[in-house]
């Protein structure tokens, strides 16, 4: 016998009697988990975004000595990677850098081999020092060199070699804290530790290398942005959730003061500076970075002509509507 959906059901008995007080309504609600929208522990809306996470920067100059105190102390045969995630100083907060981004210092030295693994959170890395080093995405062995953006999209393989003399630092940043709070997390080791057909390539659409960013910086330099002197996108976006701009300041010009909705990291690939993030002044250099939270008012001053890798996740902001930006 078939239901009829559309009949309305049998009315449900609300017998109210037993209820005389607020303190009785109260309880009784609780105690099915649920809560009064009108006296709420803590507001479900407010005005415009909160301010949860901190401005912040990590020195790379503070990083590098604990790296490479790391390498003689921890070999990639015990540490599946030799990285240093940045977790933001926001109160009980223990990982990520942004609301939705971590950032790591990482560093493979000669001879080491970090295993061939997968996850559903994208990634992607900014060399900062060291030839030789190889990273193999999808079977595709690909140069690492200084400056250079190489990315490692959601699922696809990815494993590290060193076979050059140099010590091979890199920042990497992923989607994980995203990936965390919507839960679709999936970790796979390489069951043979490394992929086992490997081509050399040049990366393709997966690299981004430094000659040809100089190149398309000094071919926009003098057009007007936001908060760069010059500004050009890798990718478009590079991963579905991280937008990626390599940003030019002029040594001594401000740029405008800014704020947007979305959360924002950035690295220092040359130059000095100063970033002020709602109130407080930040100063970098080489390789430091530099955490931009949400609808944080900044502006960058460089001191050195600069150029800075900004990481957000404005595709996601964008994806459902909320990307919003505004001068402050
Ligand atoms: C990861 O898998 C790598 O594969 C680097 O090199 C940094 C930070 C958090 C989670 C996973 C890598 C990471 C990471």
């Amino acid at each position: 016998m078939s239901t009829d959906l559309l009949a309305q059901p049998p009315l449900v008995d609300a017998n109210p009697a037993a209820i005389g007080s607020l303190d009785e309504l109260y309880k009784a609600f609780t105690a099915l988990n649920m809560e009064g929208g009108w006296h709420r522990i803590k507001p479900a809306l407010w005005r415009e975004p909160a301010k949860n996470f901190l401005p912040f920067r990590w020195k790379y100059s503070d990083v590098k000595p604990i790296l490479a105190a790391a390498g003689h102390l921890i070999g990639t045969d015990k540490a599946e990677r030799r990285n240093l995630t940045m977790f933001n100083p926001a109160e009980g907060n223990i990982y990520p850098t942004v609301n939705t981004i971590v950032a790591a210092y990482q560093m493979v030295k000669p001879g080491e081999i970090a295993r061939s693994h997968r996850h559903t959170a994208n990634a992607l890395r900014l060399i900062l020092e060291g030839r030789g080093t190889y990273t193999v995405v999808n079977g595709q062995r690909v140069e690492m060199r200084p400056g250079d953006v190489l990315l490692t999209p959601n699922w696809a393989w990815h494993s590290h070699e060193n076979v050059g003399q140099d010590e091979c630092y890199w920042m990497d940043f992923l989607d994980v804290p995203l990936v965390h709070l919507l839960e679709p997390m999936f970790y796979e080791p390489h069951a043979e530790g490394l992929e086992k057909d490997v081509v050399d390539s040049d990366g393709g659409p997966l690299a981004f290398r430094w000659e040809d960013t100089v190149k398309r910086l000094e071919a926009v330099h003098g057009q007007d942005f936001d908060d760069a002197h010059a500004s050009v996108q890798l990718g478009d976006p590079a991963l579905k959730t991280i937008r990626l701009d390599m940003q030019r300041l002029d040594a001594g010009k401000p740029t405008r003061t800014c704020r947007t909705t979305a959360n924002i990291v950035y690295a220092v690939v040359r130059g000095k500076g100063t970033t002020e993030v709602d109130g407080s002044a930040i100063g970098w250099s080489f390789g430091d970075t530099i955490a931009v939270p949400a609808w944080r008012p900044y502006r960058h001053v460089a001191v050195e002509d600069a150029v800075l890798l900004k990481v957000s996740d404005a595709p996601v902001m964008a994806a459902f509507d909320w990307l919003r930006a505004s001068a402050r």
